[in-house]
């Protein structure tokens, strides 16, 4: 420790902590980028103990803000599984990164590392890599500082999406078990996928093209790269066209286009040109999420958000469940938050008969709970998402024996797309070819994707408040139990509503209350919204 401390002092120095209270949110650290060198550098160091107490498995530490505008930065840790990093330990990266001094940053460090009783001479190694974002070659450089003054054996992935790095976290550290996730390095990650889908869409055609917004981010070049793994569209394969690619001005990043302008804005990137009916998709910043939408022939705009996903990509694998005989023996289920569609909800439950688990925002709950699933379908309305496999489900796929030529055919199509999905965490670039695979089999395009239910109007509104801190949410942030009567005070109102919802919660990422409601018609939909955010603003002065 004594060596220790010597080089983390000498190094903290040049990293040194600017004012400001910082805290490991749901996204990990996120804020402006010239507030994060100290943050990286930190992280850095909590990096090396978290490895070294997991007896040398494999770190991921990914730089990026997602989709933040282009001079904001973030930092999070990936767990060697390519999950979020376990909750826990996200206490102790806000304590290491509001340590007010160099000394006081090495106690805190030392007493973590022996409350956690971490073995200092086991091995620690990291891996890292970043977005476009122009501040993160110099937040990587913070970073190695930290694992240089620890002497953490790492590896530098430069520029990757975000799943790409969960991928090779996973890669890394279940290689040469029987769980082999595929081959450690960026090349592994596109054959896997590409792979999976080439096997999906046999005898299979996608309809037209798709048009994938790349949010001027690393999904651009990314994205660019898995379609030369891809067969070419004639032979079965996807013809992707992508725009808004530019990731040579980093000021274009996330502006005006990407998952979340594209949701949140309710229209199409203006530089897209999206022309009626064309199939059109977006990614974030960092390429862990992914919308599809289109224009209509009266030019009216329509977005397929992460419900559409999840519950387009829940009716295929129920499809493929029936088709294959292995329905009685898998227990599916879709996993939402509070900000689902209740239509989409109503949906999943009534038409396709699956359970529905809500949880908290942020998907880590949602990735839990999908594990108590043997097939589990998960996604954040905004788009963030993916399917996750149990193992007896894994098995049972494998060892199944088909009974008929209907039956091989499901089960090939399961096994592929077992391959297809990233389950580590949602991935842009991997639920676009689910997609396109599901589209293909079910020979639908857009406007029948969309005819499958009607979405309520809903609306989503931002409240600033003195103390957000004071609205506490219970039942998967449905409720809140504080402060005391605002609830009631919401549910009459609601009541008042035909087909009315609605909840306010504090925003994890955001210094803000937000306040989602939907109802019958967008008329009575925004005016439940105006009302139940009035009653926030009153309880919150
Ligand atoms: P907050 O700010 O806690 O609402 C937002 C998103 C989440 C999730 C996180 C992490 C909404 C309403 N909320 O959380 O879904 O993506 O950011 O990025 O979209
Ligand atoms: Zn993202």
């Amino acid at each position: 420790m004594d060596a220790d401390k010597d080089n983390i002092l000498e190094a903290s120095a040049r990293h040194p902590k600017p004012a400001g209270n910082f805290q490991y949110g749901t996204a990990g650290f996120r804020m402006k980028a010239n507030l994060l060198d100290s943050v990286v550098f930190r992280v850095g160091l909590l990096a090396v103990l978290r490895s070294k107490k997991l007896n040398g498995q494999t770190i991921g530490l990914m730089i990026t803000a997602s989709h933040n505008p282009p001079e904001d930065n973030g930092v999070k840790l990936v767990d060697p599984m390519g999950e979020m990093l376990e909750q826990t330990w996200e206490t102790h990266a806000t304590t290491l990164a509001n340590a007010p001094s160099d000394e006081a940053l090495f106690a805190a460090f030392a007493k973590l590392s022996s409350d956690l009783k971490v073995r200092m001479d086991s091995p620690a190694r990291v891996i890292f890599a970043r977005d476009t974002r122009a501040s993160g070659i110099t937040l990587a450089a913070s970073l190695v500082d930290a694992l240089d003054a620890l002497k953490a054996e790492y590896t530098d992935y430069k520029l990757q999406t975000t799943p790409q790095l969960h991928y090779l976290v996973r890669a890394i550290n279940t290689k040469g078990t029987p769980h082999a996730y595929g081959e450690v390095s960026e090349k592994g990650y596109y054959e896997k996928i590409a792979d999976g889908f080439k096997l999906a869409m046999k005898h299979r055609q996608t309809k037209g093209h798709v048009v994938v917004d790349c949010a001027n981010g690393v999904g651009g070049p990314k994205l660019r790269e898995m379609t030369k793994y891809l067969a070419s569209a004639n032979e079965g394969g996807i013809d992707i066209k992508v725009v808004c690619d530019d990731v040579v001005n980093p000021q274009a990043l996330n502006v005006q286009c990407g998952a979340d302008f594209v949701k949140t804005q309710q229209r199409a990137p203006p530089s897209s040109k999206a022309s009626p009916l064309e199939r059109c998709a977006s990614l974030d910043g960092d390429a862990d999420r992914l919308v599809y939408y289109f224009i209509d022939s009266s030019n009216t705009f329509h977005l397929l958000d992460g419900d559409r996903i999840a519950t387009l990509t829940a009716s295929f694998f129920a499809d493929l469940g029936r088709a294959s005989g292995l329905i009685d023996r898998l227990n599916m289920g879709v996993v939402q938050t509070a900000y689902a569609n209740g239509a989409s909800t109503r949906y999943i439950t009534e038409n396709l008969q699956l359970p529905v688990i809500c949880t908290n925002t942020g998907v880590k709950h949602l990735h839990h709970a999908a594990t108590r699933f043997d097939i589990g379908v998960y996604f954040e309305a905004n788009g963030h998402g993916t399917v996750i496999f149990s193992a007896k489900a894994i098995k049972e796929i494998n060892r199944h024996e088909p009974r008929s030529p209907a039956q091989a055919d499901a089960l090939e199509t399961m096994k592929s797309l077992v391959a297809l999905i990233n389950q580590a965490v949602g991935d842009a670039l991997s639920d676009l070819l689910l997609v396109e695979v599901i589209l293909a089999h079910k020979n639908w395009g857009v406007q029948e994707w969309l005819n499958t239910y009607v979405d309520l109007p809903n609306r989503l509104v931002r409240v600033e408040v003195r103390d957000r801190g004071i609205f506490k949410a219970v039942d998967a942030e449905r409720k809140l139990e504080a402060p005391l009567n605002i609830q009631k005070e919401i549910d009459d109102l609601v009541g008042k509503y035909s087909k009315g919802r609605s909840f306010a919660r504090a925003s994890g990422t955001e210094d803000a209350v937000r306040v989602y409601a939907e109802a019958a018609t967008r008329g009575e939909a925004d005016e439940l919204a105006a009302k139940v955010a009035a009653i926030v603003q009153k309880y919150g002065v």
